[in-house]
């Protein structure tokens, strides 16, 4: 391994107590709640006010594509939680919803298996690595209730990909990336589930994840912790919304973008249910909220989805460039809220972070053991969140054969490799719309940051996504005129 490599971080050394000391004494807030216990050994006994976890993903939202950050949708449920939280400014995800996802789960790099490129799409046999050690095993293993409300989208061929097989003891929802909203079909097969089995179900699913949450939480023993992955389908392609939802939004003339506003707002309105039902079961004061989006919103009508879409792109990226596909700012700088009441203080936080940062975090406020996970590419940010500075001064975007981009400081190295190839240096404090390319400027770090690409491009294991697509081309049987007929015998001469 190339010392220009970043290095992945190893999974903490454990103590017996399940959270390993480093991040224990970090966590400055974590450990001031317990200071009334009887130390770490409290931790042993099950008895630490571990908190209920409501991780809320929404699925290709823009930037500015929320009231708090100027748009005219309307989100007042989701602007109180930033309002009353701490706002990661600088939180990344990856460009894609397969590979964000993958990250959430295992605190690595999606270059480290495979998922670097792409989605896994309807057609798809591979998925996330079973041998990979995930969030909800984690948290499965130390006593919490564990449940996945909405898409999965890390691998639907095989049971053995399916979220109850790994690490959830509850599922309602989709194992594949794109669904009609109200058939919850995929290209015309349904795709809609409750644990292992398949059902049809009438419904707007936006709504339906919703309903599914709330019911959760209002059966939930509160003497078990709680974490759960809420993650909705909206506004993802196709752009559809229950006409209540769509009359709200009548005097948008764009069918498209009234379409998209509805669908926002219909996911806002729900997390509000959420949030409500945790208060009225008492368990708000004792739970963190996250909520970000799994990649920026889509500005190329390349990565739109499964269904051509007309006219203009709806979602915005604000002051960032491009979108969803991409590694510039607007594919993956999506900003993230995190919200406990009492414990996290609100404010607007600068400081590095990344979507694999979140299993280190999370496992550590939970007392989760990470010994079972591979090196892990993710830091417990629980610092940053907490008001300190990150633990981060760097994070690679993306390596993949067609791109790769890493941000250390404020430089940010955007490589594009298909011809006529390009590579690009940006100053994200002077520059953060990515305007201004000051390689020739800055030779050193542009060398440096470029001799990191090269070195992770160089261990990264090739994208499935690649394989795949190139075996199903290969196995395709030939492609002929229209009307060739059957081929008869030759006539004899
Ligand atoms: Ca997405």
């Amino acid at each position: 391994m190339s010392e220009l490599l970043p290095a992945a971080t190893p999974a903490p050394e454990l103590k017996t107590d399940g959270m390993d000391r480093r991040g224990f004494c970090a966590s400055a807030g974590f450990a001031a709640a317990i200071a009334t216990l009887s130390g770490t050994a409290a931790l042993a006994r099950g008895k630490a006010p571990r908190p209920n976890i409501v991780y809320i993903l929404a699925d290709d939202l823009g930037w500015a594509d929320l009231g708090h950050r100027g748009s005219d949708i309307r989100t007042p449920n989701i602007d109180k939680l930033a309002r009353e939280g701490a706002q990661l400014e600088d939180f990344y995800v990856q460009p894609m919803c397969t590979p964000t996802r993958a990250a959430l789960m295992t605190g690595r790099y999606p270059l480290r298996y495979g998922l670097q490129t792409a989605v896994i799409p309807a057609g798809g046999t591979y998925g996330l690595a079973t041998d990979e050690y995930l969030l909800p095993q984690a948290l499965s293993d130390v006593g919490y209730k564990t449940a996945l409300v909405g898409k999965w989208h890390l691998g639907h061929y095989d049971t053995d990909f399916w979220p109850r097989q790994r690490g959830f003891q509850h599922f309602y929802g989709a194992l594949i990336g794109e669904i009609d909203h109200f058939k919850h079909s995929s290209l015309g097969v349904v795709d809609w589930y409750r644990d292992n089995e398949r059902l049809i179900e009438e419904g707007y699913d936006t709504e339906l994840f919703g309903n599914e949450a709330v019911k959760l939480i209002g059966a939930h023993d509160k003497a078990v912790p709680l974490f759960l992955y809420l993650a909705f389908t909206a506004p993802h392609t196709p752009y559809q919304a229950p006409e209540a939802e769509l009359a709200k939004y009548a005097h948008i003339q764009d069918p498209q973008r009234r379409a998209f506003a509805a669908m926002i707002t219909a996911m806002d309105t729900q997390i509000g249910r959420v949030v409500a039902e945790l208060e009225k079961r008492g368990m708000r004061d004792n739970t963190l909220i996250v909520f970000h989006s799994d990649n920026g919103g889509t500005r190329s009508k390349m990565f739109v989805g499964q269904e051509a879409v007309e006219g203009e792109l709806p979602a915005d990226n604000g002051p960032y460039r491009e979108g969803k596909g991409t590694l510039f700012e607007g594919g993956v700088r999506v900003g993230a809220i995190a919200n406990w009441k009492g414990r996290i203080k609100p404010a607007k936080l600068g400081g590095i972070s990344h979507i694999t940062d979140m299993l280190p975090t999370l496992a550590g406020l939970a007392g989760a053991s990470l010994k079972n996970s591979k090196p892990l590419d993710g830091k417990d940010i629980w610092p940053l969140i907490a008001g300190g500075a990150s633990p981060r001064t760097d994070v690679v975007l993306n390596v993949e054969p067609t791109q790769g981009s890493i941000r250390e400081g404020k430089w940010k190295l955007v490589w594009l490799a298909p011809l006529p190839s390009s590579v690009m240096l940006f100053d994200l404090e002077a520059d953060p719309s990515e305007k201004t390319d000051v390689s020739q400027q800055n030779p050193r770090i542009f060398a440096d940051l470029q001799k990191r690409v090269i070195a992770l491009a160089t261990e990264m294991k090739p994208p499935l996504f690649m394989e795949t697509a190139v075996s199903a081309v290969l196995a395709l049987p030939p492609n002929m005129p229209a009307g060739l007929g059957e081929a008869r015998p030759a006539a004899r001469h």
